[in-house]
């Protein structure tokens, strides 16, 4: 049986949050690909290389991660990858109907592909891209939320406010 497991997102940025799943998940499987969408349904603030690049720096630590970006179905890069598990986060009960919603898609879609909820920390689960970059573009603080290397690309994007 496969022991690998596609973790996909909009990584806009990649936070605390995302990096606690992701460590929940390392040791219950031999691999984990973080999955870097384009998600033209999403405006996002950092562009697919950026994305991409700050999900790698941020989880370098990780032995068994591999990054990478991907346009298309889920499902089609999940088996290109060669993996039978997609992860996805569940914060709060405000998540729930969006995930399931995704979830049973993707299997009416594909049925050789689960996808398995795990939930953060309780001191992340109010954590969100959206919140860090409103915080980021009000001038605050988001060194609690995300890794060093997102607080300098957030620096750089929005310099008029930091
Ligand atoms: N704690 C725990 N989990 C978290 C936290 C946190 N603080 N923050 C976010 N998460 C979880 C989210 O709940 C989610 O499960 C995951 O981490 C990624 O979150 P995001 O916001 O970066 O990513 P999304 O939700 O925008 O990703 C959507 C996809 C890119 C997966 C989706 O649009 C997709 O599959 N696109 C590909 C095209 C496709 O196949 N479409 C058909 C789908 S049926």
């Amino acid at each position: 049986m496969s022991t690998v497991a596609i973790y996909p997102g909009t990584f806009d940025p990649i936070t605390y949050g995302h990096i606690d799943l992701i460590k929940r998940a390392s040791p219950l499987f031999e691999r984990i690909i973080v999955a870097v969408a384009i998600n033209p349904g999403k405006q996002p603030m950092f562009s697919l290389d950026e994305r991409v690049e700050l999900v790698k720096e941020a989880t370098k630590d990780i032995d068994n991660v591999e990054v990478c970006g991907f346009k298309g179905l889920l499902v089609n890069e999940a088996l290109s990858m060669g993996a039978n598990v997609i992860i996805r986060g569940l914060r709060a009960v405000s998540d729930f109907e969006y995930e399931l919603q995704l979830a049973t898609m993707n299997r009416r879609m594909q049925s050789k592909v689960e996808t398995l909820f795990l939930t953060p920390a309780e001191n992340l689960s109010f954590v969100s891209s959206t919140l860090v970059k409103e915080i980021a573009v009000l001038g605050g603080d988001v060194s609690e939320f995300v890794s060093p290397c997102v607080q300098q690309a957030l620096k750089r994007k929005l310099p008029a406010h930091n």
